[in-house]
C-alpha cells in the first residue's frame, strides 16, 4: 500500500523527522517520505501495518493528517 498524507502540522524537517522515526517504528512501514513545503507525507507499507494504524500512530504523536 502507499498512500500520501497531509499533515498541518509539519513545521520543519524535525517534524519529518519525527514522524519517520515514529512511522518506520511500526512493522510492515517499508518507506516515509515528508516534504516541508507541502507537508506531504508518502508512506509505503504492508501488513500488519494498516493504514488506521498509522492514522493513529500520527494523532498520538502530535501529527494528525487531514485528507490531502
Ligand atoms: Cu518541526
Amino acid at each position: 500500500m502507499k498512500k500520501t498524507f497531509f499533515i498541518p502540522n509539519i513545521s520543519c524537517k524535525h517534524c519529518i523527522m519525527t514522524i519517520t522515526r515514529e512511522l518506520e517504528d511500526l512493522k510492515g512501514v517499508d518507506s516515509v517520505q515528508g516534504d516541508i513545503s507541502s507537508k506531504h507525507v508518502e508512506v509505503t507499507w504492508v501488513e500488519p501495518a494498516t493504514e488506521a494504524l498509522i492514522l493513529e500512530t500520527l494523532e498520538e504523536i502530535g501529527y494528525p493528517a487531514e485528507n490531502a
